[in-house]
């Protein structure tokens, strides 16, 4: 198991961190995905096996968010 910390940029209210988290749950992979707006992050485990980390990206940013790095 891999776990990541993405900063993202572009999260306004709790609908964007529902978005965000729906999205990054959808992926087949992802364990377990916390976001948090006043951190504008997401803490994700992932299987590395089924997902790299460009992968977390592009889902998010394909949801409307920017990912810093
Ligand atoms: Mo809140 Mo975000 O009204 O995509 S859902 S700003």
């Amino acid at each position: 198991m891999q776990s990541a910390n993405l900063n993202i940029s572009g999260m306004v209210c709790g609908g964007c961190v529902s978005s965000v988290s729906r999205v990054l749950n959808a992926l087949d992979g992802v364990t377990k995905a916390e976001v948090s707006l006043d951190m504008h992050s997401a803490v994700v485990d992932y299987d590395a096996a089924k997902l790299n980390l460009e992968q977390l990206k592009r889902a998010i940013e394909e949801a409307g968010f920017e990912v810093a790095g």
